[in-house]
């Protein structure tokens, strides 16, 4: 198949997954385009296959009038057309289910047959900016127009047919986030030496709540030897400095920036950590079990999808740090309860979510849009 994708070029989540997706697809032989305003994480050398083309965005004088839509529309309608693309794939709806859609309506012209649009939803493009007033009718109409839907969790599925006025015709399909279980292997001997590291990594936004981690340290520090690292960056950074300084937690909590390979660190956790206040599915927490780690993490969204509670983690209802204390606390404490949930983790992120598995059922979508064309 030829197939385009687009998706956001940075470390989050949605970029990773669609970049790891068309990687995969292109070394099963099929011919893959990405079109991006700039390059994707993890394509820095595009294999045979794999073609990058950027979306031109130039400097005008009035900077609201947000081009980007615009520009990328142009650059998948020329795609498109010069590649003949069977499918269209968007990662993270907005604008980019907007985009293909008048990308399609610019390629009507040519006569040529059309690509099918598949969008895959991630999160907060449901639960927060595709729903927000200002942008459902305008993301429902884009979402509507398409032959497919994915969602990575059965949660962000349901939220999408409530929150979203998606036509009822369109499927939305679940097919959950991938982990290269070979990559993220746990070390071959657990580290056993003190303090316990506990590790979050994030695009560190509001919304992952990590001063709930920080609050977490106060209490635990003073009974027990342990450390938190945190890995990443964004805008609450300088707050969360602060805070960790405010507490006297300097010496107890790292902030190791945003690692282009977190695997290092992982495996060497204790615990890792996910407290936010939702979660479409939670990719990092999906890595870390993968690499035999326990996950303690708050109960919302798609979270309980990938992390089975008393099974290969521990939930708390989101913001109760109490909770989140007792979690940590307890797992320090009883070291053959760590033991039996590392294992169950990478066992069940082996057997779940191994990429094959769901580089397939990708490819069971895109055939089943191309049949119904
Ligand atoms: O939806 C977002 O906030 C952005 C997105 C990203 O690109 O980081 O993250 C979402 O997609 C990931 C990959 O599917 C999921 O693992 C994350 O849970 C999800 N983030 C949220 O829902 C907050």
């Amino acid at each position: 198949m030829r197939i385009g994708i687009t998706c956001f070029p940075t470390t989050g989540g949605s970029g990773i997954v669609a970049t790891e997706l068309g990687l995969h697809l292109a070394a099963l032989g099929h011919d893959l385009h990405f079109v991006c305003y700039d390059r994707p994480h993890r394509l820095a050398h595009p294999p045979p296959g794999v073609t990058f083309h950027q979306v031109e965005l130039r400097e005008y004088p009035l900077p609201q009038i947000g081009q980007y839509p615009l520009a990328l529309a142009t650059a998948l309608a020329r795609v498109a057309q010069h590649a003949h693309l069977d499918v269209l794939h968007m990662h993270y709806a907005v604008p980019h289910a907007v985009s293909a859609l008048l990308a399609v309506q610019l390629l009507r012209s040519t006569g040529q047959p059309l690509p099918a649009l598949v969008t895959t939803l991630h999160g907060t493009d449901v639960t927060q900016v595709g729903s927000d007033p200002a942008l459902r009718p305008i993301t429902s109409l884009a979402l509507s127009a398409c032959a497919a839907l994915t969602t990575p969790s059965a949660f962000l599925r349901d939220a999408a047919r409530q929150n979203l006025d998606v036509s009822p015709h369109v499927p939305i399909e679940v097919i959950p986030n991938a982990v290269d279980a070979a990559h993220f292997a746990p070390l071959a001997s657990a580290p056993t030496s003190l303090p316990f590291r506990l590790v979050h990594g994030s695009n560190f936004r509001p919304l992952k709540r990590i001063d709930d981690l920080i609050q977490m340290m106060a209490a635990l520090r003073p009974q027990f030897p342990v450390e938190l690292v945190l890995m990443g960056d964004g805008p609450e950074k300088p707050r969360l400095v602060e805070q960790v300084s405010a507490l006297g937690l300097t010496e107890a909590v790292q902030f190791v920036g945003m690692l282009d390979d977190p695997r290092d660190l992982l495996r060497t956790a204790s615990l890792f950590l996910l407290p936010s206040s939702t979660e479409g599915f939670g990719l990092a927490a999906l890595e870390a079990q993968s690499c035999g780690v326990p996950v303690v993490a708050s109960r919302v969204g798609g979270i309980p999808e990938v992390v089975v509670e008393g099974e290969t983690g521990l939930l708390f209802p989101p913001g109760d740090v109490a909770a989140l204390t007792a979690c940590v606390q307890r797992l320090l404490q009883e070291p053959a309860l760590r033991q039996r949930l590392a294992h169950a983790a990478r066992a069940r992120a082996v057997a779940h979510f191994s990429v094959e598995r769901i580089v397939r059922a990708y490819l069971a979508v895109y055939t089943a849009c191309l049949d119904r064309r």
